[in-house]
C-alpha cells in the first residue's frame, strides 16, 4: 500500500518547507532569520547576506560569518512566535524550529507543549511548582488551559462523559523520560475529578507507591524504572525491586527475627550487582511509607506479614547453592541455613524443597521416578521458583489494590485507562528482555500511527472530503517480521524449543537465512542480529534467548507450593493451585504477544490521548537540553508529522446526528429541513464559520482546530440562561 509505506508523490520531503528555495530571495530582502546547519551538524540562527548559485553567506547571531550550501538552510519563525504553546502555531514547521521552540519553553520551566492533539512533556529532572491542588483546580474550572498533563486528563474525562466512550491516556518515551511520573499526575487529576473526595485521591496515590515498591527498580538509566523481570539476575550498577531493600532496611527487629531476615548485602540476589543503595533514597524510611500505604488500601497485618515472608523466601532461595555429586555434573542441594529458612518460609519441609530443586520427575509406566538435575538446570529451577513466587505475590497485590479502590466502578460504567509501559530500549548489549519491550513499543507506535495518520486520512477520504495527503513512516513491515507465521521472529524462536539440539546460534542462523532480504533485518556476526525499529536500529545478542523463552513452570514446585500449605496470601495460593499452569507450555514470547494483543484490543475500543515524554539529557540533570538527543526522540514519536497533519487536518469531527443533537437547539429558524445533515449546515452557517474552517462530509462535520470551542461556549451560555430562567420562574411561583 503506497499510501502507507512510502512517501507520496508531491508531498514535501520530511523537514523541508514547500517552496522554501523560491523564498530565499525574500528572506534576504527582509533580513529575516534562517536556520543554518553547520558542518558539525548543529543548527544555528543567522541571516543570509547573499547567495551565489548554491552557496550562501550567512552571518550567525554570534557574529561569525559562514558559507554553506543553500540546502543547509531552513526558514526560521518570526520572534513573535517564540515559544508558542502549540507547535501548530508555528509558521515554519521544520525540525530546528520545533526543537528551538521546545527548548525555549524548557528554559523557562515550561515543560509541556502541544503538537496538535499530542502533549509533549520534557522531563525537568527537578521539582517545579506546576502541580497540586490549586493548579489542579484551575484546570478543572478551565481557568487555565496552557499545555499540561492535567489538561489531557481533563479532556479524557470530558470526552468520556460527552461521547459515552472509554478513553485511554497512552504515554510513550524512552526509559527515564518521565512516563510514570506523568501518569501519576494524570491519576492525581482524575482521582480529584472523579470523586472530589480527598481520601480517595490519597488512597489511589498510595497504591502507586505500593506498585512502585514491588514493580520498580534502579537501572542505569532511571533510578526508579518500571521493570518486569529482575528478581534473579541484575546488571552491574542496577538493583532489584525496591521492596527487597526496603524490607531488609526497614523491617522492625521482631519481624526480622520471625523471617530470619539479614541485611541486603547478605543476599546473592541483591549483592551480585554491587549496587545496594540509590542516591538520596532511605530504604528504611521508604519501608515505613510502604506499610502505611498497605494499611491505607486495607491489606490486613496478617496478609502483610505473609507477603513479607514470601519476599524473604525469595531472598533465601537465592542463597541456596548446589554441589556436584558425580562425574555427570549431577547435583544435590548444599544443606545450609538458606534451605532451612526458605523451606520454613514457604512452609514445606527442607527435604521436599531440596528434592524439588535438584530432581525432576519422569514418568515410567505408571510410576514416576526422580532424576537428578545437572548444575545449570538446578540453578535455573531455583531461579524459576523465586520468580514464580514473586510473580504470584505481585498478582495478588494487584487484585487486593483493585478491590480496595474499586476500580471501574464509576457511576457511568465508563473508564479511563492509563498506559505506561517500558519505553523503547537500546543498550550496548540487548537481550531477550529488550527484544520483547521493543516489540511491544513497535506495536504501540503503530497504534499511534494508525490513530493519528491512517485513520484520519481514510476517514476523510471515505466521507468524501478532499484531503491533502501527508506522508508518514509506517512500521507494518517491521511488525510483520516479528509476527508472521510460521516465518516470523517470534514463531521461529518458539519453533526452536521443539528441536532438542537447537541452540541460540542455530536460531540466529535461521533468522539470517530467512530474513536475508528483509530491509528491517540486519545480519550480524555470530549470535547477533539487528532490527531496524521505528526508533532506530538495535543489535540483539541471542545468548540466552532460547532458555529465557522457555522459562519453565515446573510442575514439581507448583505441586510443592500448593500441597505445602505455603504462606502465600490466600488468594495467591489459589492461583498457585491453578491446574492450568501445570499443563501450560506456552513460551514466554507467545504469552507476551497474546497479552500485548489483548491490550491492543482493549485500546482499540477507546479514544486515545497521547503523551510523548522526552528525556532532555542522559545524565538525569536539571536544565540540560541536548539538541541531538531531543530531536532523535521527536523524530521517533513522529511529532513533526503530527503537527503537519493536525494543522492541515480537522481534529474535531462529529456525525451529523451528534452535531445536530448537541447544537441543534441553537437554531431558532423554523424554515429549515430537519434532517441531521441540513441541520449541521444550518448550524455552521448561522454561526458564520469561515469556509476553510470546516468541511461537511457524507456522514460527519469536520472542524479545524479551535472551532468547536465557539459552539461549546454558546451552548454553555444557552444552558446557563435556561437555568437562570427556571430559577426566576421558581422564585416567582414561591
Ligand atoms: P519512565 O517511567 O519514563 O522510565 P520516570 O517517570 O520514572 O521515567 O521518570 C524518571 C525520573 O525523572 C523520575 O524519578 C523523576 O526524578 C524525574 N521526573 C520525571 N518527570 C518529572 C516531573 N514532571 N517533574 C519532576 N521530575 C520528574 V522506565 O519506567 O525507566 O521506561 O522503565
Ligand atoms: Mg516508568
Amino acid at each position: 500500500n503506497e499510501k502507507v509505506n512510502g512517501p507520496i508523490a508531491g508531498s514535501p520531503p520530511r523537514g523541508k518547507e514547500p517552496g522554501w528555495n523560491d523564498n530565499i530571495g525574500y528572506f534576504i530582502k527582509k533580513r529575516l532569520s534562517v536556520w543554518c546547519r553547520l558542518p558539525n551538524g548543529k543548527w544555528d540562527l543567522g541571516k543570509i547576506q547573499e547567495t551565489l548559485g548554491d552557496e550562501a553567506t550567512i552571518s550567525l547571531l554570534s557574529g561569525t560569518v559562514v558559507k554553506v550550501s543553500t540546502a543547509e538552510l531552513l526558514p526560521a519563525n518570526p520572534d513573535i512566535l517564540e515559544g508558542v504553546d502549540d507547535l501548530i502555531q508555528l509558521s515554519y514547521l521544520n525540525e530546528p524550529s520545533v526543537l528551538h521552540n521546545i527548548k525555549h519553553r524548557y528554559a523557562q520551566d515550561l515543560i509541556y507543549s502541544k503538537a496538535g492533539p499530542v502533549l509533549i512533556a520534557v522531563n525537568p529532572f527537578k521539582e517545579i511548582a506546576i502541580y497540586g491542588n490549586e493548579i489542579l483546580t484551575s484546570y478543572k474550572q478551565k481557568a487555565k488551559d496552557s499545555p499540561h498533563v492535567y489538561a489531557i486528563a481533563d479532556a479524557a474525562y470530558n470526552e468520556m462523559m460527552r461521547d459515552e466512550k472509554n478513553q485511554s491516556i497512552i504515554l510513550s518515551g524512552e526509559s527515564g523520560a518521565g512516563k510514570t511520573e506523568t501518569a501519576k499526575y494524570a491519576m492525581q487529576y482524575l482521582a480529584a475529578l472523579g470523586c472530589g473526595n480527598d481520601n480517595m485521591v490519597y488512597e489511589i496515590l498510595q497504591t502507586n507507591f505500593i506498585l512502585q515498591a514491588f514493580g520498580n527498580a534502579k537501572t542505569s538509566r532511571n533510578n526508579n524504572s518500571s521493570r518486569f523481570s529482575r528478581v534473579v539476575q541484575l546488571a552491574n550498577d542496577e538493583r532489584s525491586y525496591h521492596i527487597f531493600y526496603q524490607l531488609c532496611a526497614g523491617a522492625p527487629s521482631t519481624l526480622k527475627d520471625r523471617l530470619n531476615l539479614r541485611m541486603a548485602s547478605e543476599y546473592k540476589y541483591l549483592n551480585q550487582s554491587e549496587c545496594l543503595v540509590v542516591d538520596g533514597v532511605d530504604d528504611g524510611m521508604e519501608f515505613h511509607k510502604l506499610v502505611d500505604a498497605l494499611d491505607v488500601v486495607q491489606i490486613c497485618k496478617e496478609d502483610q506479614e505473609q507477603a513479607f515472608a514470601m519476599l524473604a523466601a525469595v531472598l533465601w532461595l537465592g542463597n541456596i547453592s548446589f554441589q556436584v555429586i558425580d562425574n555427570e555434573n549431577h547435583v544435590e542441594v548444599f544443606t545450609n541455613e538458606a534451605v532451612e529458612n526458605a523451606a520454613r518460609l514457604i512452609n514445606c519441609s527442607a527435604q521436599d524443597l531440596m528434592l524439588a530443586l535438584s530432581t525432576h520427575k519422569i514418568q515410567a509406566g505408571k510410576d514416576f521416578i526422580a532424576k537428578k538435575l545437572t548444575m545449570q538446570k538446578a540453578i535455573d529451577r531455583r531461579d524459576a521458583l523465586a520468580k514464580f513466587i514473586y510473580t504470584r505475590l505481585f498478582e495478588w497485590l494487584v487484585v487486593q489494590i483493585n478491590k480496595s479502590v474499586k476500580v471501574g466502578e464509576l457511576s457511568t460504567g465508563r473508564s479511563i485507562s492509563i498506559l505506561d509501559i517500558c519505553g523503547f530500549e537500546s543498550f550496548k548489549n540487548n537481550s531477550f528482555e529488550q527484544f520483547c519491550i521493543n516489540y511491544a513499543n513497535e506495536r504501540l507506535q503503530q497504534h499511534f500511527n494508525r490513530h493519528l495518520f491512517k485513520l484520519e486520512q481514510e476517514e476523510y477520504e471515505e466521507d468524501g472530503i478532499d484531503w491533502t495527503k501527508v506522508d508518514f513512516e509506517d512500521n507494518q513491515e517491521c511488525l510483520n517480521m516479528f509476527e508472521t507465521k510460521p516465518l516470523g521472529l517470534l514463531s521461529l524462536l518458539d519453533e526452536e524449543l521443539n528441536f532438542p539440539n537447537a541452540t541460540d546460534l542455530t536460531f540466529t542462523n535461521k533468522l539470517k537465512q530467512y530474513f536475508n532480504d528483509n530491509p528491517c533485518f540486519k545480519g550480524q556476526r555470530g549470535r547477533a542480529f539487528g532490527v531496524c525499529h521505528y526508533a532506530g536500529e538495535v543489535i540483539y545478542d541471542t545468548n540466552g534467548f532460547l532458555e529465557k523463552n522457555r522459562d519453565p513452570m515446573h510442575s514439581e514446585f507448583i505441586h510443592l507450593l500448593s500441597s505445602s500449605g505455603c504462606q502465600l496470601p490466600k488468594s495467591a495460593r489459589l492461583s498457585c493451585q491453578f491446574g492450568g499452569l501445570e499443563t501450560s507450555i506456552q513460551s514466554v514470547a507467545t504469552e507476551f504477544k497474546s497479552q500485548l494483543f489483548k491490550l491492543m484490543h482493549q485500546l482499540d475500543k477507546t479514544t486515545p490521548h497521547f503523551i510523548c515524554c522526552i528525556k532532555p539529557n542522559a545524565k538525569q540533570f536539571p536544565g540540560l537540553y541536548e539538541d541531538d538527543l531531543v530531536s532523535q526522540q521527536l523524530r521517533c514519536c513522529g511529532v513533526l508529522e503530527v503537527v503537519r497533519i493536525s494543522r492541515y487536518g480537522y481534529p474535531t469531527r462529529m456525525t451529523h446526528q451528534e452535531f445536530a443533537g448537541r447544537y441543534g437547539f441553537l437554531l431558532t429558524e423554523t424554515n429549515i429541513s430537519w434532517d441531521p445533515l441540513s441541520m449541521s449546515v444550518a448550524i455552521l452557517k448561522k454561526n458564520n464559520f469561515l469556509p476553510d474552517m470546516y468541511e461537511v462530509g457524507y456522514t460527519k462535520v469536520y472542524l479545524r482546530m479551535g472551532q468547536i470551542e465557539r459552539l461549546e461556549e454558546q451552548r454553555k451560555q444557552f444552558l446557563l440562561d435556561i437555568v437562570e430562567v427556571q430559577k426566576n420562574f421558581r422564585g416567582s411561583r414561591a
